[in-house]
């Protein structure tokens, strides 16, 4: 896709004049990194039903199966580095800081591309929302232990899973799980930036999942404008201004060009 192309410079005079911004990603800005996605036709959702592997009763019936597939997303994500897409977007929030990343994806890929452009602290006021958690994070099933953990995870018999050094119970993976309820301060802040953003950028979501696939409709509803990059067709392209039918690392770059 030309810089020049009327569509890209409408949109990105958008962007620069924008008092406040609110991005929205899921698993296709992270797909030309390596991340498979989950509905696509290589998706993580064609061997398993998220039903399977993605809801607490799953854990409940099969704990080792749960981690195994999260042990070995683990694995996939660590080999993984952020794209041009995620180092436009890390540019883009720490020029402007009224750029407020949301992010559905688990694989800490956004992160790392602030890490890779500024330290740890300076990183930490730009970092993403995680409305889904995170795969490089714990909590046990039954207190409130909760820590960072990316060691490999023996999933090869119930007895060798994590148990919490608190009360012993199972330790599970730090995600929003179908059914259950995303953290409260996360998904208020996502609602907030939603609502004050002139811009609401969305990338590589099919925008299925409920709520994050409506912050954009209020960004809409408060007068914000939709702009959207995806290979296909989604429920959120006919309430773009534009719908850019191109990948993440292809237009994220040219639309936050300086
Ligand atoms: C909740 C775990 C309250 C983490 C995930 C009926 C209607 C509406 C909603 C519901 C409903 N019935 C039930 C619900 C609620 C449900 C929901 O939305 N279900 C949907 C599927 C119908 N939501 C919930 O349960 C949420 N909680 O609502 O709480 C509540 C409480 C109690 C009881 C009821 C409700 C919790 C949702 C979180 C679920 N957790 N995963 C993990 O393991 O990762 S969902 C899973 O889907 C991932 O988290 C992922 O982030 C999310 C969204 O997927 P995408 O990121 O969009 O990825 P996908 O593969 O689908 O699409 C990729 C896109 O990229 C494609 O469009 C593709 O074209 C594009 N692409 C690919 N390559 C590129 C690209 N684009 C650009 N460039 C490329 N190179
Ligand atoms: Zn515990």
């Amino acid at each position: 896709m030309p810089d020049t192309d009327p569509a890209v410079s409408e949109i990105r005079d958008l962007l620069r004049s924008a008092k406040s911004t609110l991005v929205l990603t899921g698993a296709g800005v992270s797909a030309e990194s390596g991340v498979p996605t989950f509905r696509g036709p290589d998706g993580l959702w064609k061997n398993h039903r998220p039903e399977q592997l993605a809801t607490a009763d799953a854990f409940r019936a099969d704990p080792r199966l749960v981690w195994e597939w999260y042990g070995w997303r683990r694995q996939r994500v660590a080999a993984c580095r952020p794209n041009a897409a995620h180092e436009a977007l890390a540019r883009f929030t720490v020029r402007d800081s009224s750029t407020q990343i949301v992010t559905q994806n688990v694989d800490g890929l956004h992160e790392l591309a602030l890490q890779d452009l500024l330290s740890v602290e300076e990183a930490s006021t730009a970092l993403p929302l995680e409305l889904h958690g995170s795969l490089y994070r714990v909590r046990c099933v039954a207190c409130r232990f909760r820590v960072g953990h990316r060691d490999p995870v023996d999933a090869t018999s119930e007895a060798s899973l994590p148990r919490c050094p608190e009360c012993d119970n199972l330790l599970r993976p730090d995600v929003v799980w179908f059914g259950e309820s995303l953290d409260e301060k996360t998904l208020e802040a996502a609602i907030t930036a939603a609502e004050g953003a002139d811009v609401c950028l969305v990338v590589g979501t099919s925008a299925v999942v409920h709520p994050a696939a409506s912050l954009p409709l209020v960004t809409r509803q408060a007068g914000g404008v939709v702009v959207e990059v995806n290979l296909e067709p989604t429920p959120l392209s006919d309430v773009a201004r534009v719908s850019f039918r191109a990948s993440a690392t292809e237009v994220v770059p040219l639309l936050l060009a300086l």
